[in-house]
């Protein structure tokens, strides 16, 4: 039992952009904890394999239309569906790396123009993350890279909405993360913020709830 000290995972989430490098740099970061002896898992949101995840990603894909109210309670609703799996894989000492969060779901609803208070409103009481490391890219630069366009998000004049509304939901819990360089050097400036936030958990730091 991992759990036996009483010592708990981190809860760290990594927003951004489109192609800021989330997905490339979440697992890196798994792999590594792991190396130094620190459990951890990889989650994402959305998490396309539920059925909500599943109407979010026809969605996303074009093939089906939702009203902007909905989706963003389906996305809310993806995360709920994670909470109490998340609560205790934490419990029992697993760190988990979150590749994107609630700060997404109320970052792109208030891009669309929905009032934020009122986006931030489903998402209150889920668990509050012990670290958010933020991937900052200029939207220009992140439109350079691989993939970028197939989905429904992903344009440019939408994307610098989207920088704007991340601005406004930054607290203690964020660190910025310069993602514009190369894959190795943004994983190193997070690794000793990380190890940090992996040991202040392990050493009893209780969990909170988010937004309340
Ligand atoms: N969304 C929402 O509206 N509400 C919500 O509640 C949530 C999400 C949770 C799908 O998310 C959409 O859902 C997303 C937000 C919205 N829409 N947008 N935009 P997603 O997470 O499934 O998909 P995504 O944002 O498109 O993420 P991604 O494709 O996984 O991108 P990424 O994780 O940030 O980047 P990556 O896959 O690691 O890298 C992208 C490319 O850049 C790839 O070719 C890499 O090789 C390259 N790359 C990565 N790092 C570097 C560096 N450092 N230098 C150069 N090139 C790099």
């Amino acid at each position: 039992d991992k759990c036996s000290n009483g010592s708990r995972g981190a809860l760290v989430v990594l927003e951004g952009l489109d192609r800021c490098g989330k997905t490339s740099q979440s697992t890196r970061l798994v792999k590594k904890l792991e190396e130094l002896g620190y459990p951890a898992e990889l989650f994402r949101f959305p998490d396309r394999n539920t059925v909500i995840g599943k109407m979010i990603s026809s969605y996303l894909n074009s093939d089906s239309q939702l009203d902007d109210h909905t989706v963003h309670l389906l996305f809310s609703a993806n995360r709920w569906e994670k909470r109490s799996l998340m609560e205790s894989k934490l419990q029992s000492g697993i760190t988990l790396i979150v590749d994107r969060y609630a700060y997404s779901g109320v970052a792109f609803s208030a891009a669309k123009g929905l009032d934020i208070e009122w986006c931030k409103a489903p998402d209150m009481g889920l668990l509050a993350p012990d670290l958010v490391l933020y991937l900052d890219i200029s939207p220009e630069k992140a439109s350079e890279r691989g993939g970028y366009g197939g989905e429904r998000y992903e344009q440019l004049e939408f994307q610098k909405k989207v920088a704007q509304a991340y601005q406004v939901l930054r607290d203690a819990s964020w660190k910025i993360i310069d993602a514009s360089l190369s894959v190795e050097d943004v994983e190193e400036q997070m690794r000793g913020i990380l190890l940090d936030c992996a040991k202040t958990c392990r050493n009893g730091k209780s969990l909170s709830q988010l937004w309340l």
